[in-house]
């Protein structure tokens, strides 16, 4: 079954939103996989975001990323990579739709709450960098009433 990394940002965190966000992905259905409250190392937060190195708000990112404790998260389920994407909505809470996390709780989009993997591809990734202890295990037949 497809996996997906989501991680509350230091502002979602110190909102108090945990509880809400999972909340969010629970009651869709999607499996909770693996789950920490951490503070990131700033060569850590680099890594996480490489791709972005070369953007101008690099460096506030990663400010950002390492100013408190994030919550790292993997989910499960079928196409959650993309159902999480909408759950969390538009980059930018300006454009980010009411009913989403971002369109819901953020307001600037250097503080919106929240991340989440943008392909499997990158899931995968995320996932083996910030979990390499990694998962729990599920038993296969959990809530059979969600899925066909
Ligand atoms: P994320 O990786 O955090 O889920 O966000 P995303 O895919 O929706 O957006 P991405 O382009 O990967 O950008 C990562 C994070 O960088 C911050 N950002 N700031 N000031 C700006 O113009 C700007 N653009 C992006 C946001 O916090 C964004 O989530």
């Amino acid at each position: 079954m497809e996996q997906t990394f989501i991680m509350i940002k230091p502002d979602g965190v110190q909102r108090g939103l945990i509880g809400e966000v999972i909340g969010r992905f629970e009651k869709k259905g999607f499996y909770l996989k693996a789950m920490k409250l951490v503070n990131v190392e700033k060569s850590f937060a680099e890594k996480h975001y490489a791709d972005l190195s070369s953007k101008p708000f690099f460096a506030g990112l990663v400010e950002y990323i390492v100013s408190g404790p994030v919550v790292a998260m993997v989910w499960e389920g079928k196409s959650v990579v993309a159902t999480g994407r909408k759950i969390v909505g538009a980059t930018n809470p300006l454009t980010a739709e009411p009913g989403t996390i971002r369109g819901d709780f953020a307001v600037d989009i250097g503080r919106n709450v929240i991340h989440g993997s943008d392909s499997v591809e990158n899931a995968r990734k995320e996932i083996a960098l910030w979990f390499p202890e990694g998962l729990a295990e599920w038993q296969s037949n959990q809530h059979p009433w969600i899925y066909e």
